[in-house]
């Protein structure tokens, strides 16, 4: 109802529709002296970089894994250079284009997962722990809150799989991850805008994150990594928006109650906890109705219909028939 009186809001252009990016400037601008970080933002941030090779740094994928013919896509995969390098990754940068190259110096291997709130908890080297599961290539759109949108071969394993292995304790009720923090690697830590609210921390309820859809994600394109998509272990959720998905996770925490994530403590009124892409529940400053798929031209007047829960209804919307109202009203 409310997208109707509004229409105005799908011919939003990109300077407008970069949700966090615009919200970043207000913040900068009211903590003040970040004057040059905020004036570089009024900028569209497509169509300028050349976005080179960005895979090519990305090692072969070494686990044996098998394509999952069950997930299949509705439209072309997107060009394996755009999915690289376009990319939000704010502990490297801002611009979407400039993620791929800082993201380089980010150090992958050897990575040690920290695990809470299970029988397995405590430190564990990521290979070892890879190397138990089976590993799958599953076909999965993304989206964006920004609008934009990609269809990606991702690698991985089934969180279910790796959750039935941990063993939360019983009482546990929701699933946290946090992301990296190394402010020598990652400039946006050192000096970006939200230095003091890294690292990136998300979080699912613990039934989502064992629905069939979800992933932790080990590559891409059939290479492992690459580290400007959140290599060595990121998260994969298709039916939400894709701040959901943490990237480069150090830390896998098994808890009581709904916790905190980073973009619904800095926006709560923007962004929620529950996220799941839908066409009728607009961004307060703009429409979700439709997405633009991201292709070398970065055309975003080209858009098609939003899908609720991006397509995925059939596997996740039973997770919210009890808590619908929730799950809407956050959007
Ligand atoms: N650690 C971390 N994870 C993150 C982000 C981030 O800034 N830091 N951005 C999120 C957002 S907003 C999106 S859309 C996706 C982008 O993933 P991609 O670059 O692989 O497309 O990563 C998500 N995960
Ligand atoms: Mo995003």
């Amino acid at each position: 109802m409310l997208i109707k009186t509004r229409p105005a809001w799908d011919d939003l252009r990109d300077s407008q529709a970069t949700a966090q990016n615009v919200f970043v400037r207000r913040r900068t601008l009211l903590r003040g002296g970040l004057g040059a970080v905020a004036g570089s933002l009024l900028l569209p941030s497509i169509g300028c970089a050349e976005p080179g090779k960005p895979l090519a740094n990305a090692p072969k994928y070494p686990w044996p894994y098998k394509r999952n013919k069950k997930y299949e896509l509705d439209r072309p995969l997107t060009d394996a250079n755009i999915a690289t390098s376009f990319n939000n990754f704010y502990e490297f940068s801002l611009d979407k284009r400039g993620v791929w190259p800082l993201a380089q110096k980010l150090t992958t291997d050897p990575w040690t997962v920290q695990l809470k709130g299970c029988k397995q908890k405590g430190n564990h080297d990521l290979d070892k722990l890879l190397k138990r599961f089976p590993h799958e290539e599953r076909l999965y759109r993304f989206r964006c809150v920004e609008t934009w949108a990609m269809a990606v071969p991702w690698l991985g394993i089934p969180m279910a799989a790796f959750i039935k292995w941990a063993e939360p304790l019983a009482k546990m009720k929701y699933v946290r991850f946090v992301s990296f923090l190394r402010p020598d690697q990652a400039p946006g830590q050192q000096n970006g805008p939200y230095k003091a609210v890294f690292p990136y921390y998300e979080g699912l309820r613990l039934d989502e994150a064992t629905n069939e859809l979800a992933l932790l994600g080990t590559g891409m394109y059939g290479k492992q990594g690459p580290k400007q998509n959140g290599a060595p272990l990121r998260v994969i959720a298709p039916w939400k928006y894709g701040y959901k998905s943490a990237k480069s996770i150090v830390s896998i925490e098994f808890v009581e109650k709904q916790p905190p994530t980073f973009w619904n403590d800095l926006a709560p009124n923007e962004y929620g906890f529950y996220s799941n892409v839908n066409p009728k529940v607009p961004h307060p400053r703009w429409s979700q109705a439709r997405e633009w798929m991201i292709t070398k031209e970065l055309d975003n007047t080209k858009r098609r219909p939003t899908l609720l829960y991006n397509g995925y209804g059939k596997q996740v919307a039973q997770l919210y028939a009890k808590a619908k109202k929730t799950a809407k009203k956050k959007g």
